[in-house]
């Protein structure tokens, strides 16, 4: 009555009201109850019938159930005495939470359960005290019982946008393979087409280049065979070589006309022409480092080598010729002209400009059906995974929505179905503690828990791996983050997705919990 009175003034929560007016209810049903008996074992003390001892070793007459004498070997037979040493009493501290007790804790003038239960025959009176010190746990459970109503409110609208939204995710697969389709074979045709134009460009810039080539080539060999030409006659004969050293092939002081023919290729004279056909080729090496070696001889006094050729070309009766002078002002210019390439005629620019739309163009597309294809696969990934009974956690993966909890060094980040991550707070650098693998929970309750394995490698340890512990909550919120052993992580996350059970009383029913 007590009970029912402050039920009434005091609760204006609904479910403790409901707690309540069952409890009230349970007593009322079983009328004369046993002492010292949970709810839960009431149907095995039918004071109608004999009493049979809980571990089987007796049955008595119902009178002899809690008449302050043991008589089964469990003490089941007095539950509400402290007659059998291995008996327990159970006091219910409706208000707060129930509890066991050694029966020798029974009438010992102490009141150790809060209804003070414990001491109906005792020179102690207790009173009870169960609400006022249950108000906390009464509040925790109110709060819990909340959260729990609230989230199961939000599972329920989620669960309203499930199947629309996996069949949009779903129509979007058809459409992107439509596009696909569409894309994949222009993109054939745009990438031959692109190799087309690419061979155009390059023949074209090879010919311009080998052209260019060819002419600076003319070019270097017309300065040498007038370098060569002493007289300027547009001939060059064998004494207009004997007076370099540098066809004395056997290096043994004179240049001989069996030697100049190794580089004539057997001619004794030639015009420019069968220069550049013949000859060229052959001296071209040979007259760069000509001209590298005169340049600082120039200046200074003639060697002995110098003198000796001299003497050779006079002894030749070819008169002494001037050594091969240095190139003039103009011809270095000629040179430095020659050295880069012009600029590409009008013909060429235009198969380059072509070509740099045809690869644009395939680049788009390429662009386009890879950003497809990468779309693609998220969202078969997306479609085709366990999201539990009702697809009640696809929600959860559609929004790509992170959760972070934050501890004094890291901020820890998880990204369900995705990733866990570690944020460094100082640095700002992230650390991987793994990508999702799987449901983890225990058979019967698999979508409790989740495993993100093979995140980065810890020194001197196993890859960092997570186990995400799923609770029913309002809202998707990281709730705790810890390491209980290196690299391996573990975390709480809350989501409205795991908030399936119905809340009853039950769940936050105090005497629910009787083994406490
Ligand atoms: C970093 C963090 C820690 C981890 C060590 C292991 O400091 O990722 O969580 O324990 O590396 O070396």
């Amino acid at each position: 009555l007590q009970l029912v009175a402050m039920t009434t003034t005091v609760f204006s929560v609904s479910i403790c009201c409901c707690l309540l007016a069952a409890a009230a209810a349970a007593d009322s049903e079983a009328g004369e109850s046993p002492r010292g008996v949970p709810r839960s074992k009431l149907g095995l003390y039918d004071p109608t019938k004999p009493f049979n001892c809980l571990d089987g070793s007796g049955t008595l007459p119902w009178s002899k159930v809690n008449d302050d004498y043991c008589d089964c070997r469990d003490g089941s037979d007095e539950p509400g005495t402290s007659a059998c040493k291995n008996g327990r009493f159970f006091c219910r501290n409706r208000g707060h939470k129930p509890k066991y007790l050694l029966a020798s804790r029974v009438n010992d003038g102490v009141c150790d359960c809060c209804d003070g239960t414990d001491e109906f025959d005792s020179w102690t009176t207790c009173a009870d005290v169960c609400w006022e010190e249950g108000k906390a746990a009464r509040e925790e459970a109110e709060r819990r019982h909340a959260l729990l109503v609230e989230g199961h409110k939000v599972y329920n609208t989620w669960l309203q946008d499930v199947e629309p939204k996996l069949a949009a995710r779903r129509k979007r697969l058809a459409e992107i393979g439509a596009e696909l389709e569409r894309v994949q074979p222009s993109k054939a045709e745009l990438e031959s087409a692109k190799k087309a134009a690419e061979d155009a460009e390059e023949a074209a810039k090879t010919e311009h280049k080998k052209a260019w080539e060819e002419s600076r080539e003319r070019q270097r060999a017309e300065r040498v065979f007038n370098e060569l030409d002493s007289d300027s006659d547009g001939r060059i004969g064998l004494a207009d070589l004997q007076i370099h050293p540098e066809f004395d092939v056997n290096a043994d002081g004179g240049v001989t006309l069996d030697e100049l023919r190794q580089y004539t290729e057997g001619l004794d004279e030639a015009d420019f022409a069968s220069f550049q056909e013949k000859i060229w080729p052959n001296i071209k090496t040979i007259f760069k480092s000509l001209k590298q070696q005169q340049q600082p001889a120039a200046e200074s006094a003639p060697t002995a080598e110098e003198s000796t050729d001299k003497e050779m070309d006079e002894a030749l009766g070819e008169g002494a010729q001037p050594p091969p002078t240095q190139p003039t002002p103009q011809e270095d210019q000629a040179e430095a002209e020659t050295d880069s390439m012009p600029d590409y005629p009008a013909e060429v620019q235009e198969l380059i400009n072509k070509a740099n739309e045809a690869r644009e163009a395939y680049n788009k597309a390429n662009d386009e059906a890879s950003k497809l294809t990468t779309e693609k696969s998220d969202l078969e990934r997306l479609v085709e995974r366990d999201y539990g009974p009702s697809n009640a956690f696809f929600p959860m993966a559609d929004s790509g929505e992170c959760a972070e909890f934050n501890d004094n060094e890291y901020t820890y980040k998880l990204c369900p179905f995705k990733e866990s991550l570690q944020i460094q707070k100082a640095s700002g650098s992230s650390t991987s503690l793994g990508r999702f693998k799987d449901w983890s929970g225990p058979e019967g309750d698999k979508y409790s828990s989740q495993e993100y394995t093979d995140g980065q490698g810890c020194w001197n340890g196993p890859n960092r791996s997570t186990k995400v512990r799923i609770v029913c909550g309002p809202k998707t919120e990281l709730l705790s983050a810890s390491e209980p052993s290196r690299c391996e992580y573990s975390m709480e996350l809350a989501t409205p997705a795991a908030c399936h059970a119905h809340p009853t009383a039950e769940t936050v029913d105090p005497e629910h919990d009787e083994l406490y």
